[in-house]
């Protein structure tokens, strides 16, 4: 069902279907998935995930949320542990344990759905701006609902999983180009890292930035003060660059991810209110464009660091990734366990 009849400019709403919910991850086809495959000649794997304890609380700026909280599982007369809980088996010797989670869902190694981002834009035409997200999708009428329950109900990242999120990973080793240097990446310094690293980014390929910045989340000790100055540090893409933005639309990569928590640089004082955003802009101009208009999904908070050294002594940067969320229904945004095969 066709819900626009404008589309923002530079968007592919409609391209892949008037109700996909996948964007550009239609470019993952059968064909690009077995050339990815190709690139598995070691039988090596690599997490690419960060404990999802991490960052620790109190760091700063604050993470949204807070790190998992662990319980037991309430049974039927018993909490789930070192037990079981029904009457007929109390004779058994059996030991069992059964828990759940408090999961903030965007707190650390993360993928966001392509409800994570809207925008007030006037896809009907009559002159008003609607909340609208990729491929036109209303707030209200579509994710939402009027109820304001949480979970939504399109775009939601079971969509994601579905596709199970498996090809190739193509790694951009920013943090040996930059270091800690707090740099903004633009579509000259990109080119000129890929090119330096000989990295060949092609259609459906899954962009891995490594900056250095998940490393230093890793390597967070008790005190999260250590963490000081860590947002003065290290890369991130220029979303305010038309340039890189109009590569992502041409280069045909199916998703971004990054270990940096947001992929691209964010504007000064976002922490402490004191950023300035003109009436009309976008705040996060990458986001913008890779989530609500190209309906790509953005990765954030992962880690790279041994697979970066092993592909750099390889003199490689291609793998196999594989890399879906949970397939949780109504979800915005979820921790996948990403692997990289080489
Ligand atoms: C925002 O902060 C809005 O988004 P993200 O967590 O994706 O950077």
């Amino acid at each position: 069902m066709k819900r626009w009849l404008k589309r923002p400019e530079g968007s592919n709403w409609g391209d892949f279907g008037e109700d996909d919910q996948v964007g550009r991850l239609n470019f993952i086809t059968p064909e690009r998935r077995l050339e990815a495959v190709q690139e598995v000649r070691s039988g090596l794997v690599f997490p690419l995930s960060l404990p999802l304890n991490l960052p620790k609380a109190g760091m700063w700026p604050p993470r949204k949320g807070q790190p998992p909280r662990l319980q037991w599982t309430s049974g039927p007369d018993a909490t789930l542990y070192d037990a079981f809980g029904a009457p007929g088996l109390k004779g058994a010797i059996d030991l069992g344990n059964d828990d759940c989670a408090a999961l903030n869902l965007q707190y650390s190694t993360q993928w966001d759905s392509l409800a994570h981002i809207g925008a007030l834009f006037d896809a009907d035409g009559d002159g008003v701006p609607e909340k609208r997200y990729y491929n036109g999708y209303r707030s209200e009428q579509d994710l939402h609902g009027t109820e304001g329950a949480a979970g939504v109900r399109v775009l939601g990242i079971e969509n994601m999983a579905t596709t199970c999120v498996q090809g190739r990973g193509v790694l951009v080793n920013l943090f040996k180009a930059f270091g800690r240097k707090k740099t903004r990446v633009d579509y000259e310094l990109l080119m000129s890292v890929l090119d330096a690293q000989r990295a060949v980014v092609e259609p459906g390929d899954i962009l891995c930035l490594y900056t250095g910045y998940g490393d230093a989340v890793m390597d967070m000790d008790s005190d999260p003060a250590t963490m000081k100055g860590i947002e003065s540090s290290f890369s991130a893409l220029d979303g305010n660059d038309a340039r890189l933005l109009q590569w992502i639309t041409d280069s045909g990569i199916a998703a971004i991810c990054a270990d940096n928590g947001a992929v691209e640089a964010k504007p000064e004082g976002v922490a402490d209110g004191s950023a300035h955003c003109e009436p009309g802009a976008t705040f996060l101009p990458l986001h913008h464009h890779c989530i609500f208009k190209l309906g790509m999904h953005l990765g954030e908070l992962w880690y790279f660091r041994e697979l970066a050294v092993w592909l750099e002594a390889a003199g490689r940067s291609r793998f196999l990734l594989t890399a879906p969320p949970l397939r949780l229904p109504g979800a915005v945004g979820c921790p996948p366990m990403p692997v990289a095969t080489v």
